[in-house]
This record gives C-alpha cells, sequence and structure tokens, in this order.
C-alpha cells in the first residue's frame, strides 16, 4: 500500500532533473560571495521580488530569525499575528536569541488588520519597551494556509510608514499567495521592507530559504546569518536546486490549490468541520469534533492506513497538498479515511 503523505508540503523529495541540475551546479565559497550558482539564485529572486538584494539561507526559520535580529534591538517589542509561525513554531528564537517580546494581535483569518496593529503599537513611554518591528505571514500557516491581498498589505506597510517602523514578511509560501490571487509575487513581497521565502515547501527543493531587502539591509543580515553558523560554503550544490524549483515549480502550485479543494469537499462530507471559504492554497485545515475523535487518535489511525496528516491540536488536524500528491491520491486519501472512519 501506498503512503499518501499529507503532513506538509516540505516532504518532497528531488526529481532526477532537479538531482542533475545539482549535480552540475558550478560552486564557489560563498562565504567569500563566490559561489556562482548561490548568486545567481540571490539575483534571480531578487529580480523577481523587486527587490534590490537577497540572502540565502539555510531555512524559513533562519530568514526570520535573521530578519528580526537585523531589524531589531534587545528589548525591542515585535508585533505578529497571534497563530504566527514565528510565534508558535521557531522555538522561541527571536527572545531566546535576540531578547525580543513577542506582542500577539489576533488577526482575521491570519491576516493582521490595520486598525489592530495601530492599537498595538506602543507610545514613547518611559514604561513601555519600543516596538520594532511588524510581522506578517502571508499565506497564514495556521489560519489553513490563507492569503494576504496587495491591498491588505499595502495598508499594513502605511501603518508601518505613519510610525516609522519596518514591515517584515514571513514568505515561506510567497508563491502560493501570488498564484492564488493570479497576481504577480512582486505585487505582495514590495510593500514589505523585507521578506523570508522558502524554497523548501511548494517549490520542492530539498532545503534552504532566501531573505530579500534592501542592500544596507540585507549587508547586515549577511552578518547575521554568518553569526547565527548559517554561512554555507559550497552552497551551489543545494542553490542549484532552488533555481530548478523557480522554473519550474511556481505556476503548478496551482494544481496543489485545486488538489486542497477537493480534498477539503470531500473532509467536509465525512463530516469533518472545515471552512471552505479559508481553503485558498494548499492547506486544509479540519476539526474533529464532529467525529467524536480527537486529532491525535484519528492521526494514529490514518497513519495506520497509510494516510499521513498532522495534528494540530486537540480536534484540530492539517492535511496539505504538494508536488507528490495526484488527483488520484486525493481520492484514494479520502476513500481510506471513509472506511477508517465507518
Ligand atoms: N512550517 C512547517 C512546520 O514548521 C510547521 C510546516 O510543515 O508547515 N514560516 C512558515 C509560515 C512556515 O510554515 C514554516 C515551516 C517556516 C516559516 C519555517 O521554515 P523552515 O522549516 O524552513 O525552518
Amino acid at each position: 500500500m501506498k503512503t499518501i503523505d499529507l503532513r506538509s508540503d516540505t516532504i518532497t523529495t528531488p526529481c532526477d532533473k532537479m538531482r542533475e541540475a545539482m549535480y552540475r551546479a558550478e560552486v564557489g565559497d560563498d562565504v567569500y560571495g563566490e559561489d556562482p550558482t548561490a548568486n545567481s539564485l540571490e539575483e534571480k529572486v531578487a529580480a523577481l521580488l523587486g527587490k534590490e538584494s537577497a540572502l540565502y539561507v539555510p531555512s524559513g526559520t533562519q530568514g526570520n530569525l535573521i530578519a528580526l535580529l537585523t531589524h531589531c534591538k534587545r528589548g525591542d517589542e515585535v508585533i505578529l499575528e497571534a497563530e504566527s509561525h514565528i510565534f508558535m513554531y521557531e522555538v522561541g528564537g527571536m527572545s531566546a536569541l535576540g531578547g525580543l517580546i513577542p506582542r500577539r494581535v489576533q488577526g482575521v483569518h491570519g491576516a493582521l488588520t490595520p486598525e489592530n496593529v495601530k492599537a498595538n503599537i506602543r507610545e514613547n513611554d518611559i514604561h513601555c519597551p519600543p516596538t520594532g518591528l511588524i510581522c506578517i505571514e502571508n499565506t497564514h500557516n495556521r489560519a489553513g494556509g490563507t492569503v494576504i491581498s496587495t491591498a491588505q498589505t499595502r495598508d499594513l506597510r502605511q501603518v508601518a510608514d505613519q510610525h516609522g517602523m519596518p514591515l517584515h514578511l514571513d514568505g515561506a509560501r510567497i508563491f502560493n499567495a501570488a498564484v492564488a490571487l493570479g497576481r504577480p509575487v512582486s505585487e505582495l513581497s514590495t510593500p514589505c521592507h523585507s521578506i523570508s521565502l522558502c524554497l523548501s515547501k511548494g517549490l520542492g527543493a530539498p532545503v534552504g530559504s532566501v531573505l530579500l531587502g534592501d542592500s544596507e539591509f540585507i549587508a547586515r543580515a549577511r552578518k547575521v546569518r554568518k553569526m547565527l553558523g548559517g554561512g554555507m560554503r559550497q552552497a551551489g550544490i543545494i542553490a542549484a536546486a532552488g533555481l530548478f524549483a523557480l522554473t519550474h515549480n511556481v505556476e503548478r502550485l496551482s494544481d496543489d490549490h485545486r488538489r486542497a479543494c477537493r480534498l477539503a469537499l470531500g473532509l467536509s462530507d465525512l463530516k469533518f468541520e472545515l471552512s471552505l471559504e479559508s481553503v485558498q492554497t494548499n492547506i486544509v485545515m479540519a476539526n474533529t469534533k464532529r467525529l467524536g475523535v480527537s486529532a491525535f487518535i484519528l492521526q494514529e489511525r490514518l497513519s495506520a492506513v497509510g494516510v499521513k496528516m498532522l495534528s494540530m491540536g486537540p480536534d484540530t488536524v492539517r492535511f496539505v497538498t504538494h508536488l507528490h500528491v495526484t488527483e488520484h491520491g486525493i481520492d484514494e486519501a479520502l476513500a481510506r479515511i471513509r472506511r477508517v472512519l465507518s
């Protein structure tokens, strides 16, 4: 029985052609800025996202951490969405390593509103930590892959400008957002001072993220990357996979989105509780309460029949579509889930 792995879009493995590109990559020492493949990846991503400069980093977690450490000083408060990945799943690095204080603000489908952000920016008061940064996440993971529109992003930039502070975008899945909106990705990135995006999620590269901003910001970020141990030597071997992914795997994200909808409709027929309106990209979050089974138990039972997904809370499960999941895979997964539930 073939396992259908819907835990995350991080689980994809490189195809032969991607491996071939990695094998043939021209390399040099990237800490000296001498890796031609890493350099061309950085140039390509900067051009695509309409930013001056880019920095290849090992992971999305490190990309976000470098951005936070570069924008802020110890003791600053950082405004972020209450369930943001930076707060929930990055091991508290912002506080443990950066001395930063998270200020969690409730969003609507994962999107901060200008009003809520404004209300949480600190006054210049002797008693308070200064607000150093506003962070947003597009698509928003825990909200179920929901998309923040260009207009919403621009409105948040306006608030940032009014208060003289930077806006950082955790754009781990920014290409999913752009494809869902049918807009160039630069529309979503240019309003932000910095963006971290992942090549190792829906784009299917085995590893790697890119941090973007203006040249001055990226020069400082490069130093922080080195400090965190993220300076990689012949990085072109893996950067080549990123270049391949950008050429071949962006447009096809719409297939993943269609398959997520198909899965969501099927799950809702099986009495999972979910908001179809929130299924905008490749993530399906569903509630198991109506089924009378906890998320964790369901995860175990489905795993036993070769359907992998993640429990994300007592009654919340997450399914993610990606490069290795076909339409047939979705139908087969639904058939197995139906059998387990009946
Ligand atoms: N998310 C992973 C897990 O950590 C939960 C996943 O399977 O979805 N920002 C966002 C919005 C992310 O979803 C992730 C990874 C990251 C940052 C971190 O990226 P990596 O895993 O490369 O450090």
